[in-house]
């Protein structure tokens, strides 16, 4: 039994996402692959990442990249082999890194040999490791699904099949099955067929995937109707945090976890009740080390499922209180956070929380850097992050979207008796869709930006600005995004006890273009003042003392820009952080 102590290692590590269809091509198939990012980890290393969190790499028909897995102990043949598994697990461990892995288990591909088995028959041993219920019949004798849920990936979320004459459910592609939990044999394949069998290898730990849907309420009757324009209606509370999920991530961690020095980060989605989170992540709780909250990477979709691509405008203001929600939910409690603003499945930060526009790149993307680097909790990067990678130009059409998500709401809009929704669609989808920080990572300013060679065509296409945004142009700047990056990343480590372990005072809460905030260490000796421009314009720099009040000597220890700095005065997106030590 591993013992867990209150500062462990994965609290001030940095974690870096990387997703392998577009990290690095090492064979020039046009894909990224697990040599390619061997080749990169001392890149990662010098950035200053503690963990990498590898996203799936496991064999799949590609429905959802990936996230539709057909055999957990194989890996994507593009990807690479086990193999390159295992080097991976060497090349961090060797240089004091550690890998994680994506545990995909709420569903399976359904070419998975577990779903091919229980669709067999009725009577297959597997067919309760999967939800399969009867039809429905409306007063017509019409064949109806089990109920009216919406899917994640627009449509509902049961699928016929004809062999066996039932409805099997689906959260989000047909393709991607969902397992039941509630069968004992099948959680016991999940432990030893996907965890242990990595874990034996040698791998530091897991993201777990839609970790809070494992246990769903077992009498499946239909969703208010809260879209009466759609057949399907949203329902995360039919199978979000059901009625066992606590008693099985605790065997999760009894019977596998527990026996290795791992950490465990889940994807929580539909769970606003910070309390409900604490049941996750309270160290005595013995379920997940950490969860991701979505709230503040959620600012700016539209409410529910089916208008989650129209864009909804949203104030700091709201940031501002997640923030802040999410940061001292913990406070208090042996529980544990975490910082993100990207991942692969949502629009870059510079794009979505700064601007993208040349005269406000590059000072939004350090001050983003500042701000992530001076909150409390496990800190997560997602690849591009660091040099600042934006949204796909505005002007690409959908074609140049791949995810299946984008495009099943692209075409239900186009399906719209309104004619507009399609447009409202597409320009939701230019800010907010999973597509942006799925292009090819920017290594340099050669032609495919030196992910694969100039003459392959990459899985996605190459973002025009690559040869302005990249590695190479960065490197050597000491006042790059890159470099601040590392700067910061050193701070955050040199002051782990405020901005890794601190407690967050939020200031002026209703200012709508400058977020500011005390850092407080955890002995309440020393504390650092960070303020952030939100806005695209000059802005009044709060006055420390009258802030807080009192006399201290304010000294700065880091800002964002490039430029001499004026007193009193904030430029367009710029930060700084000023420390009374
Ligand atoms: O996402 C699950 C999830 O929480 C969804 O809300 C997610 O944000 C997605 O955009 C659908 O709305 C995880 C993975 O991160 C995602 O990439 C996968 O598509 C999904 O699970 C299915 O495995």
């Amino acid at each position: 039994m591993i013992s867990r102590v209150s500062h462990p290692w994965w609290k001030e590590a940095t974690i870096y996402q990387v997703y392998p269809a577009s990290f690095k091509d090492s064979n020039d198939d046009g894909w990224g692959d697990i040599p390619g990012l061997v080749s990169k980890i001392d890149y990662l290393h010098d950035l200053g990442v503690d963990v990498v969190w590898l996203s799936p790499m496991f064999e799949s028909p590609q429905a959802d990249m990936g996230y539709d897995i057909s055999d957990y102990q194989k890996v994507y043949a593009r990807y690479g082999t086990v193999q390159d598994v295992d080097n991976l697990v060497e090349a961090c461990h060797s240089r004091g890194m550690k890998l994680i892995l994506d545990l995909v288990v709420n569903h399976t591909s359904k070419e998975h040999e577990w779903f091919k088995e229980s669709r067999s028959s009725r009577d297959n041993p597997k067919r309760d490791w999967y939800i399969w219920k009867p039809a429905r019949y409306d007063a017509n004798g019409n064949r109806k699904p089990p109920t009216n849920w919406r899917s994640y990936f627009a449509g509902g979320t049961w699928t016929w099949d004809e062999l066996t004459q039932e409805y099997y459910l689906h959260l989000y592609a047909s393709d991607q099955p969902d397992l039941n939990w509630d069968s004992e044999s099948c959680r016991q394949a999940i432990y030893d067929n996907t965890m242990r069998f990595w874990l034996d290898r040698g791998v530091d730990g897991f993201r777990v995937d839609t970790v809070n849907k494992y246990s769903k309420r077992t009498d499946f009757v239909d969703a208010t109707i809260t879209d009466p324009k759609s057949e399907w209606q949203p329902a995360p509370d039919m199978w979000c945090n059901g009625p066992r999920i606590h008693e099985f991530l605790k065997e999760m961690n009894s019977q596998v976890l527990d026996h290795y020095d791992v950490v465990t980060v889940g994807e929580l989605s539909n769970t606003p009740d910070p309390e409900r989170v604490l049941d996750y992540v309270k160290a005595s709780e013995r379920e997940l080390n950490m969860i991701f909250q979505f709230d503040m990477i959620r600012l700016g979709t539209g409410d529910g499922f089916g208008s989650k691509y129209v864009f909804k405008p949203w104030k700091l203001s709201e940031m501002k209180t997640l923030v802040e929600r999410w940061q001292k939910f913990i406070e208090g409690t042996d529980g544990w956070t975490t910082v993100f603003c990207e991942n692969h499945d949502n629009g870059r930060a510079v794009s979505r929380f700064g601007s993208d526009k040349p005269e406000h790149w590059e000072n939004s993307a350090k001050m983003i850097a500042l701000w992530q680097a001076t909150l409390t909790g496990t800190l997560f990067l997602y690849q591009g992050q660091e040099i600042g990678m934006t949204n796909m130009p505005a002007t690409w059409p959908i074609e140049e979207y791949k995810d299946i998500e984008s495009n099943n709401f692209y075409q239900e809009a186009a399906r719209s008796s309104d004619v507009r929704e399609k447009d409202r669609v597409m320009d939701g989808l230019r800010i907010l869709a999973r597509d942006h920080s799925r292009i090819p990572f920017q290594w340099d300013s050669s032609v495919n930006a030196g992910f694969t060679s100039p003459n392959t065509e990459p899985w996605m296409r190459v973002h025009d600005d690559a040869c302005k945004i990249n590695v190479a142009s960065q490197v050597n700047d000491r006042q790059s995004v890159l470099s601040f990056y590392k700067k910061m990343m050193t701070l955050r480590k040199r002051h782990a006890d405020i901005f890794v372990h601190g407690t967050f005072q939020l200031l002026d809460k209703i200012n709508e273009d400058v977020f500011s905030y005390i850092k407080h260490s955890a002995d309440g000796s020393r504390r650092a003042f960070v303020v952030l421009n939100f806005s695209d314009s000059r802005k009044e720099l709060p006055a420390l003392n009258e802030c807080l009040s009192d006399s201290s000597d304010w000294q700065l220890l880091v800002g964002t820009t490039r430029n001499k700095r004026e007193e009193g005065v904030l430029n367009a997106f710029e930060g700084r952080v000023y420390v009374d030590f």
